[in-house]
């Protein structure tokens, strides 16, 4: 609040010391000193700087009004605030951005002649928003769905969007498919619901009169899904793009981005009780990881290939349903992005920024991909319509960071004060910038011929062939995931035929998978496969690439351990745990009866982050039980935090408790035959093994004994 403000009695705030924000208010955008100020406090004013006198009462006749239509101040408040909503994206409304760099390895000057690539170790900066895809601005973050993973380079070249997901692979083959699938996965036109969730019959209904789709739904119904963070995501380009060379040399390329952390998902079962605990869950990740210098990286890596891979690959590289497997085509790290700075104010950045695939610098460029070709056009119309004015780019978080100078004026919010009288050219009075064929960018000279149609490439009809690598590439924890995922979704579908049709097309991607799928629902008689205009390989080799289990990151790094204390606790375990979770480049909250905190064995006072109320277990990768004895009986009484421990057990994640917890496992159902490798005993010696074991994040095997669906 502005010092100068009025509480709502009439009389000034009390003065404290000026705060930043305070001190930004203080200087105009030149620097210059604001007009009003009074001490160190800046002065309220209006939008149009008058200074304000009193911002707690509108102008009336007497102290009970009538108000008066003269009250410019409030009429000028009210209506900037009427106005302060702009249309959410279409889709990917919900997202969280953070602004960093991309380091470049080495030259590659052989395959392109990006600037951002020439150099070794030169930082490009870099602005990323990662989101959800079917759910609205203010929907929950553990949504099942897809993650927008857009990452934006201010290169010297101008901006390169890359417009990914945490997926490599997408839904359909054509552009024009893509208001379809985006009407079917949003909440259904006359109910309005459900928000954020593909659970209902108009999505199924798409899907299962879609088989091109049917790949794309093994990985959303995989845990790639619900990841536990963005930090822990792999990203993805998708579509093939081609890399250009000084010689106009190409060669295609796939982009991948991988989490240095490594990857992790959570548990549907998580995920549902994550989103009631706390809805911001990726956000608030992202921010702390952040803010405690914990900088998330990721790093790029380009699958890389000429015209006789292309070729001679199982499956056409056009296709945005298809990937290349890494064992067939290894990627090449080619530079890391660093986060390391969030926006200042959300909506300046995060909310106005705007990607478009078609933001490509001199040496990057598109293939056909009819996805890709088609998203080219979508995404400046898009900018159009949500950000108000073609002057879109005259706003900071868009603007390019390199020099720039065009004819482009005027329109809505033209923010720039063009100086001189040319605005076109040629001209002949020698002003203004000229094109260069030299620097500028030239699309790759291929040739292109054939008749003008309408028709999808018979290259491109395998649905299910790598529907099915993808499948058998899992873990069998990983693949019951898959299946408990199909049945759950399916089981929201009111419509019979729906579900039968998604069974029939399992049917063609894995019996084992589609009989479980079948037996979950309750189906009488299982369907005949889906009819395939190409059978389904059996011969695609297992990729283990594709399984998140198989790639996890085996140490605890960037992770958090939720430690349940109460009065009593023992002291030195405490600061062990604390110890070795620092060294280990780990987090930690306390949990404790109050939040308050409580006071040690020692008699020191620990400090609590949370109430056991407001701190389920979903919310940590693993926990540490360290109740004294005597607070362990008051914890008995406590449904959330028998809850804790018997939720954390159910997720199959690492236990690690002190002698006087034990009654508390036992209260949660867990007993001494249930112990396993992940339920671990804890002294102030053992805690630097505890932190090493909670690198492997989960015990898997003890899936299966909790029946977790
Ligand atoms: Fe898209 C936003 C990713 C297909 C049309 N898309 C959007 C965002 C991401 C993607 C990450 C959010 C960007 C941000 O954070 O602001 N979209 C994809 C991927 C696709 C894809 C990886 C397939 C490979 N998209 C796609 C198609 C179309 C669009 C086929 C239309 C023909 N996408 C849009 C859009 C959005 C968008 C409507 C909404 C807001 C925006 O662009 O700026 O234009």
């Amino acid at each position: 609040m502005a010092k100068s403000s009025k509480l709502a009695n009439g009389k000034p705030a009390a003065a404290g010391p000026a705060t930043i924000h305070d001190q930004k208010l203080q200087r105009g955008e030149g620097g210059e000193l604001h007009q009003f100020a009074e001490g160190d406090v800046p002065v309220l004013t209006t939008a149009q700087g008058g200074p304000v006198a009193d911002d707690q009462n509108t102008l009336k006749i007497g102290p009970r009004g009538p108000a008066l239509i003269e009250d410019f101040h409030f009429r000028e408040k009210i209506f900037h605030f009427d106005h302060e909503r702009i249309p959410e994206r279409v889709v990917h409304a919900r997202g969280y951005g953070a602004h960093g760099f991309f380091e470049n390895y080495k030259p590659l000057s052989k395959y392109t002649r990006a600037d951002l690539f020439q150099r070794a170790g030169e930082r490009t900066p870099a602005f990323v928003r990662f989101s959800t895809v079917a759910g609205s601005k203010g929907s929950f973050d553990l949504a099942r769905d897809v993650r927008g993973f857009a990452v934006k380079l201010y290169t010297q070249e101008g901006n390169w969007d890359i417009v990914g997901n945490n997926i490599p692979v997408f839904f359909i083959q054509d552009a024009i498919k893509f208001p379809d699938i985006i009407h079917a996965v949003k909440e259904e036109p006359d109910s309005a619901f459900p928000q954020a969730a593909s659970a209902h019959d108009n999505f199924w209904d798409f899907i299962s009169l879609t088989p091109e789709s049917m790949h794309m739904i093994m990985w959303v119904m995989s845990d790639r899904a619900i990841p536990r963070s963005f930090r822990f995501m792999e990203g993805f380009g998708v579509h093939t793009f081609r890399l250009v060379n000084a010689k106009n040399e190409s060669t295609f390329v796939k982009f991948h981005w991988k989490p240095k952390l490594g990857m992790q998902s959570v548990l549907w079962n998580e995920a549902v009780k994550i989103n009631g605990a706390d809805p911001d869950f990726h956000r608030r990740d992202l921010w702390t990881a952040i803010q405690s210098g914990n900088f998330p990286e990721w790093e790029l890596q380009f699958q890389m290939f000429d015209q006789a891979f292309a070729d001679s690959f199982e499956f056409d590289i056009l296709d945005p349903t298809k990937l290349i497997p890494e064992e067939v085509l290894p990627p090449i790290p080619v530079g890391r992005l660093v986060l390391d700075r969030m926006p200042d104010n959300f909506f300046a950045e995060t909310e106005q920024v705007a990607f478009m695939t078609q933001n490509v610098p001199p040496g990057i460029d598109f293939s056909n991909d009819p996805l890709l070709q088609g998203r080219n056009f979508s995404y400046l119309d898009t900018q159009l319509k949500r950000l108000g004015s073609p002057n879109f780019t005259h706003i900071p978080i868009n603007a390019p960071k390199c020099p720039f100078a065009h004819f482009q004026q005027d329109g809505h919010m033209a923010m720039r004060n063009p100086v001189g009288r040319v605005n076109y050219q040629p001209n002949s009075f020698g002003e203004g910038p000229r094109e260069s064929p030299q620097r500028g960018f030239t699309p790759f000279a291929d040739v292109e011929q054939g008749a003008k149609r309408r028709l999808r490439a018979e290259s491109f009809a395998d649905h299910y062939s790598q529907a099915r690598q993808f499948f058998v590439s899992q873990t069998r924890g990983e693949q019951h995931h898959i299946a408990a995922a199909l049945t759950f979704e399916l089981s929201k579908v009111k419509t019979p035929v729906i579900r039968e049709r998604m069974v029939s097309h399992l049917l063609n991607i894995d019996e084992t998978l589609a009989s479980k799928v079948g037996t979950g629902l309750g189906l009488k008689t299982m369907p005949k496969p889906a009819d395939a205009a190409v059978p389904t390989r059996q011969d695609l080799e297992p990729s283990s690439k594709l399984s998140i289990v198989e790639n996890g990151p085996q140490r605890f790094e960037g992770r958090k351990l939720g430690i349940l204390v109460t009065d009593g606790t023992d002291a030195a375990v405490l600061k062990a745990l604390q110890q070795g979770l620092a060294k280990a480049g780990a987090s930690f909250e306390i949990i404790a009866p109050k939040v308050g905190g409580a006071k040690a064995s020692d008699g020191s006072w620990i400090e609590a982050d949370q109430m056991i109320d407001g701190a389920p277990s979903v919310l940590y990768d693993a926990v540490a039980l360290l109740p004294a004895a005597a607070g362990v009986q008051d914890l008995l009484q406590e449904h959330t935090a028998r809850d804790f421990v018997a939720d954390a057990f159910a997720h199959c994640k690492f236990i690690g408790y002190v002698d006087t917890a034990a009654p508390l496992l036992e209260k949660a159902g867990i007993t001494q035959d249930d112990f396993d490798e992940g339920v671990i005993p804890l002294g102030a010696k053992e805690a630097a093994g505890f932190v090493e074991r909670l690198g492997r994040l989960r015990v898997w095997a003890r899936e299966p004994g909790v029946k977790m669906k």
